[in-house]
């Protein structure tokens, strides 16, 4: 027994599979442009990289995040959305998406509902927290890709478990820092290590 356990999921690069959707749609979009493959992704913000590249295409790789369409069109990254409804189902267990909206807001928050409908069944949107801010939400576990996660609380209840992904994946891991490779990494032995 003990107290139940908080899990704290980041959607974009997570679940969701934000930079296989950017490069789909800049390069349908911008045939012509150079674009940066996967591979070579470095840094976690997309148009700083953009415009590292030529000044141009950073404001050019926001529009294609600011589109209609964008986030809901996003393709599920494999095994993310089986895990999640497996932690769901768990004794003892709390599941909770934990995403930051883009402050363009014509169409991302209401995109991002509709894929978790979509994806994890109308029920999962109870569990849907959209922060600009994750430091104020409190939890035991967040699963994030994104290497610092700041905010107005220099000390967030959660430990960050940092979520493999094409811009991260050769950064040195600063230790303590716990890593999860992919949905088909051991998951439930990181659960299993925050339980009473
Ligand atoms: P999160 O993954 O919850 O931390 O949300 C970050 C959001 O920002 C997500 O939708 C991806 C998006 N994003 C990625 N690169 C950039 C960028 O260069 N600029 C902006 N404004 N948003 C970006």
């Amino acid at each position: 027994s003990g107290k139940r356990l908080r899990v704290l999921v980041d959607m974009d690069g997570v679940l969701a599979d934000f930079e296989g959707g950017f490069l789909k749609k800049y390069r349908a979009k911008y045939p012509t442009e150079p674009y940066i493959t996967l591979e070579d992704r470095r840094g976690f913000w997309v148009s700083t990289q953009y415009g590292q590249l030529r000044s141009d295409l950073c404001e050019k790789a926001i529009s294609i995040w600011e589109s209609k369409g964008f986030f809901i069109d996003l393709d599920p990254l494999p095994g993310g959305v089986e895990a999640v409804k497996e932690m769901a189902e768990m004794d003892d267990t709390d599941v909770f998406i934990c995403t930051s909206p883009i402050k363009h807001y014509k169409h991302c928050p209401h995109e991002k509902y509709a894929w978790v409908e979509k994806h994890l069944g109308r029920d999962f949107l109870e569990q849907v927290i959209l922060t600009r801010d994750k430091t104020l939400i409190t939890g035991d576990l967040l699963i994030d890709d994104k290497p610092d996660i700041l905010g107005v609380e220099p000390n967030p209840a959660w430990e960050h478990i940092l979520f493999s992904a094409c811009h991260n994946k050769h950064l040195p891991l600063s230790l303590p820092q716990r890593r999860l490779l992919s949905w088909s990494d051991d998951w439930r032995a990181i659960l299993d290590s925050k339980r009473q």
